[in-house]
């Protein structure tokens, strides 16, 4: 008798439910009617004026048994819902996250593939300082088997008496050595006018860390087919990185590579301190391939490898370090680089380590 009961009330729950479903969804839409109206008229969506009044109505008119704490609880969660709704629209889903495309994005240059099954490690000096600089480093990395190579020609310096880089000569140096190595280049771009110009003598476009959130370098960027390598900025959350992505990808160009370099933080052992759970997280949440810059991250040689290691095993499509044929007359990030030697014992144990997945 009494199970017959239960499930008596259980059904008229269920007709309940189905009723209140059929309310709620006929509330819904009217919300959603007083959303466009206000979209037309430029009125704020969320009115916490008009909540507190149908709040003070609902709470005079209970006769229980609900508390009026928990009808109030329960109504705010219904215009919360509602107000999400009417907002739905602006937060429309971005191009580059996991949500919009579940495959990765492989960007593909001269034959090397960024994001795809294999890793790839990219190396180079600083800054490009001239010929036999690059053609020296270049030729080492080519013997390692390392295609491509970085090389710094236009050098936002945080002091203006510093090296600047040798702009647009820099550039032609490097196509010059890319050219007879048969390598593939990455180099910095920062003023939006070069972005085109840049494209004739590179093959990756590198925005970096201080230029981020320069949303016309950014526009320009979206605007060429070029790879684009885009850093994170010196204190850029995760989101501020993928929305400065965004608007690459929103601009029309879908070839985007992260690169996670490093976050300012109060320790000082480091130069920066290498934000390792960015890897997963970005990999999780977009798309695009996603790189380590082990040199500016950490700040100092000897802890490049585990820190490399870590990167790679964190998921990282790939890893970036720069190496230098004489790195104590660098014009640039002397303290920090690698000379050939050291670079190739770098390489070895990376390799070694079993973490690297080579082409
Ligand atoms: C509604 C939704 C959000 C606002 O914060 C206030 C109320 C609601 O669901 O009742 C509707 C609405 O937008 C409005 O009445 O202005």
């Amino acid at each position: 008798q009494n199970s017959k009961d239960l499930e008596q009330l259980r059904d008229q729950l269920d007709d309940i439910n189905m009723k209140l479903l059929s309310l709620l969804s006929e509330r819904a839409v009217i919300a959603q009617e007083i959303g466009i109206v206000k979209q037309k008229q430029g009125i704020p969506k969320y009115d916490p004026v008009r909540e507190r009044e149908m709040l003070e109505e609902l709470v005079q008119h209970n006769e229980g048994p609900f508390e009026d704490s928990t009808v109030k609880h329960l109504f705010k969660q219904i215009f919360k819902a509602s107000l999400d709704l009417q907002q739905e629209d602006h937060k429309k889903i971005l191009l580059v996250s996991r949500k919009k495309q579940q495959e990765n994005t492989i960007v593909h240059v001269k034959g090397v593939e960024i994001g795809g099954s294999a890793q790839v490690m990219i190396a180079g000096p600083c800054s490009v300082e001239s010929y036999d600089q690059l053609k020296t480093v270049g030729t080492a990395l080519k013997d390692a088997g390392i295609r491509v190579m970085r090389g710094g020609a236009f050098k936002p310096r945080t002091s203006p008496y510093d090296f600047q880089g040798l702009g647009i000569e820099g550039l032609k140096l490097l196509k010059q050595v890319a050219d007879e190595l048969d390598m593939v280049t990455v180099s910095e771009i920062v003023h939006p006018g070069h972005i085109e110009l840049a494209a004739n003598y590179i093959d990756i476009i590198q925005i970096g860390a201080r230029n981020m959130q320069n949303f016309e370098l950014l526009k320009a960027a979206g605007q060429v087919g070029v790879p684009i390598v885009l850093k994170r900025g010196l204190s850029a959350t995760i989101e501020e990185l993928i929305l400065a992505a965004e608007y690459i990808v929103a601009g029309g160009n879908p070839n985007v590579i992260l690169i996670e370099r490093g976050i300012r933080t109060y320790e000082k052992w480091t130069r920066n301190t290498l934000d390792i759970s960015a890897v997963p997280i970005l990999k999780q949440e977009t798309h695009l391939p996603v790189l380590v810059d082990v040199t500016h991250s950490t700040g100092r040689k000897d802890i490049l490898v585990p820190c490399a290691k870590a990167a790679l095993a964190a998921g990282a499509d790939g890893v970036m370090v720069e190496v230098h044929p004489d790195p104590a007359t660098a014009l640039s990030d002397a303290q920090q680089q690698l000379n050939i030697e050291q670079f190739h014992d770098f390489w070895h144990r990376v390799k070694s380590s079993g973490l690297f997945k080579e082409q």
